[in-house]
């Protein structure tokens, strides 16, 4: 079965038709399978194949992951652990890799023993990959010899072959997108750096590294300290409160519990929880349960030392988290994945077990460290006093607004109808683009609200003071959701919130500003998927009678080949009060015609932490933001 000279060309035998149909329908429904078929989907398949090595290393036996994109658009994920098993396994008659590799949901779980898979959005299993791949080789080493089987589709184009000697063991896996099944084989390297970067901290001591031969970038990442590296790789731009992050760590009911907390001084909570390796962005019990033992425990300790005073109120909950930074992560045999996203842990047996380790943990670390939970406790005070101040704050609002004859802002320019899964709002940036928007639009079911003082620099403001800032307040009001801990999702007046930016470094700069205000006070509303970007012109080519609107180089480019022409000479649009209300309608607002950039949390996140960086107050971080995307900001000026 595994000699090279028994199985010259790959055979297939009965049994194997339905191996075949199985990866048929992941290829006919690849949605299913990787979510999507679009970028997301792509890099899933470097996820899928990277877990399977970070279960080997989990298991104890791979210390090391190495990540190739290829020049060719394949990627090789290598490692050092047990290699997959070669040899006949018994139910199919088959060599184990092959099984592994053509088989749904065999996932490594057979035979051998106790192979964890990760689960969840991930573990879907190596063979989606292969049937997903136009091409994709595997190489074994183990049992003293090289092996290798190479598939196109997901079908076995050779038998295992055994290629030699090895005194080594690992498992190496190349595999090249098929273009058939994606919208787009370009992986991206930032993205795969992130996840990878992110599986390192969570796995200390585990080397991941990544090489780009398409531009010989690479990286290494290892982490000696696990979580308390990545809390203080997220506070890096921050001011924290107390040097070292605090670590709690234990194994309770076959459950094992790792937390890293640290605070700083601005006001934004950032808890970042994963499950078996997998970001559980939806929460869930761990979550739960570590909430609940961090408010206990700083009132607990409050009360204690007499920082809290009888009859004084407890701290709540989100007084307490403000500022905080923190990374939960629990291991565990049979994960749940629930929610929208399948991105929230179910097991409700974790929340106790997460609870009571953290609060033991949290408890004896405030105990040593009075000076730290001191400042904990004070920051915590003063977080509550903000709170009831931005109550009375909104209190005044509401009474003001309820002797005006509308509450909504005057600067709105509303729609007529009221089912808000049908109502548009756009933020559109200006007067002048604001006013051909209120021509242009279709007035039944497209809201204007324009922006045109400056928007607040949220990083150093409090809720109270975001509240007191004109074009915020006009925002929230037109909203009708409310902000903050009284956001109400179900309240929100518009299912499509558009921003309208000019294609310029200030239109940047405002879309950055106001995705940093939603992800930072409304988050909900960019979960629901309820935050666009609209997506204006960038040129207009007029030929032989003929408009042709272009949204990017690469569509002029197109255009001019199209034509057959040497050169194109565009209008540029240096901003939307360029257009007409026609063309703005034309080209950007209607629904037939328009694209729109539908803003996921990640957008929102990457904003976020462009704005820390540019606005916050450390100097170095910003100059090294700056020089590193000078190129794309001079880009973005040449396309202005
Ligand atoms: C099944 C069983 C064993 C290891 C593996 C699968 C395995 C799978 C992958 C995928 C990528 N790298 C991997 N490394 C190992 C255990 C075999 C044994 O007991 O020796």
């Amino acid at each position: 079965m595994t000699g090279n000279n028994a199985r010259p060309s790959y055979e297939y035998t009965e049994d194997q038709i339905q191996v075949l149909e199985g990866l048929e329908a992941v290829r006919r429904r690849p949605g299913m399978y990787i979510g999507s078929t679009g970028p997301k989907g792509l890099h899933h398949l470097v996820y899928e194949v990277v877990d399977n090595s970070v279960d080997e290393a989990l298991a104890g036996y791979c210390s090391e992951i190495e990540v190739t994109i290829n020049a060719d658009g394949s990627v090789t994920v290598s490692d050092n652990g047990r290699g997959i098993p070669v040899k006949t396994h018994a139910k199919t008659g088959r060599p184990a890799l092959e099984v592994v590799m053509t088989m749904l949901h065999a996932g490594g779980k057979f035979g051998e023993g106790i192979y964890k898979v990760s689960g969840g959005l991930h573990g879907v299993g190596v063979s989606v990959v292969n049937a997903l791949s136009a091409r994709c080789e595997v190489v074994v080493r183990r049992d003293g010899a090289i092996f290798r089987q190479v598939y196109e589709r997901g079908r076995p184009i050779t038998g295992v072959e055994r290629l030699g000697d090895s005194d080594t063991t690992g498992t190496t896996t190349t595999f090249l997108p098929d273009p058939q099944i994606f919208e787009t084989v370009d992986f991206n390297y930032e993205t795969i750096a992130q996840r990878l970067r992110e599986i390192a901290f969570l796995n200390r001591g585990l080397k991941i590294a990544l090489f780009d031969a398409r531009t010989r970038e690479r990286n290494i990442f290892l982490y000696e300290g696990g979580l308390s590296s990545f809390v203080e790789h997220l506070n890096r731009n921050k001011d924290p409160l107390h040097p070292r992050p605090i670590v709690v760590e234990a194994e309770r009911d076959g459950v094992r519990v790792e937390a890293a907390l640290q605070f700083h001084d601005g006001y934004v909570e950032n808890i970042f929880s994963f499950a078996n390796t997998i970001r559980t962005h939806e929460g869930g019990s761990h979550e739960a349960g570590f909430k609940m033992a961090l408010t206990r425990a700083v009132n607990d300790y409050g009360r204690r030392v007499g920082l809290l005073k009888e009859g004084e109120q407890n701290l709540t909950g989100e007084d307490i988290r403000e500022g905080l930074t923190a990374v939960l992560h629990v291991k565990l045999p049979d994960p749940q994945f629930e929610g929208q996203t399948k991105t929230k842990l179910g097991n409700s047996e974790v929340r106790g077990i997460v609870d009571s380790v953290v609060a033991e943990g949290l408890g004896a670390f405030m105990d040593e460290n009075p000076s730290v939970a001191r400042k904990i406790v004070e920051k915590s005070i003063g977080a509550a006093r903000a709170r009831e101040a931005a109550r009375r704050a909104r209190e005044l609002t509401r009474r003001k607004n309820a002797l005006e004859v509308s509450a909504l802002p005057g600067k709105l320019t509303d729609c007529t109808v009221r089912d808000p899964h049908l109502a548009e709002l756009f933020l559109v940036e200006g007067d002048s683009a604001g006013g051909s928007a209120k021509q242009g639009r279709d007035r039944r079911f497209q809201a204007i609200l324009p922006l045109t003082g400056k928007i607040i620099n949220v990083e150093k403001a409090r809720l109270d003071k975001v509240l007191n800032h004109e074009e915020i307040r006009a925002i929230i009001t037109a909203l009708g959701c409310g902000i903050g801990d009284e956001f109400d999702l179900s309240k929100v007046r518009y299912h499509k919130v558009i921003l309208m930016t000019d294609a310029d470094v200030d239109g940047s700069h405002i879309r950055t500003l106001l995705l940093t205000f939603f992800y930072r006070h409304m988050r909900p509303l960019i979960e629901a998927g309820y935050v666009y970007i609209a997506r204006p012109p960038l040129y207009l080519v007029r030929r032989g009678g003929k408009e042709y609107y272009l949204y990017d180089d690469a569509q002029l480019e197109r255009l001019r080949q199209e034509l057959g022409v040497e050169k194109l000479s565009p209008q540029r649009y240096k901003g939307l009060g360029e257009m007409n209300p026609e063309q703005l309608w034309e080209t950007t607002m209607d629904p037939e015609k328009r694209t729109l950039l539908q803003v996921e949390l990640e957008d929102a996140i990457l904003a976020d932490e462009i704005f820390t960086t540019l606005m916050g107050a450390k100097v170095q971080p910003r100059r090294e933001f700056i020089q590193r995307h000078a190129r794309e900001a001079r880009n973005l000026d040449t396309i202005g």
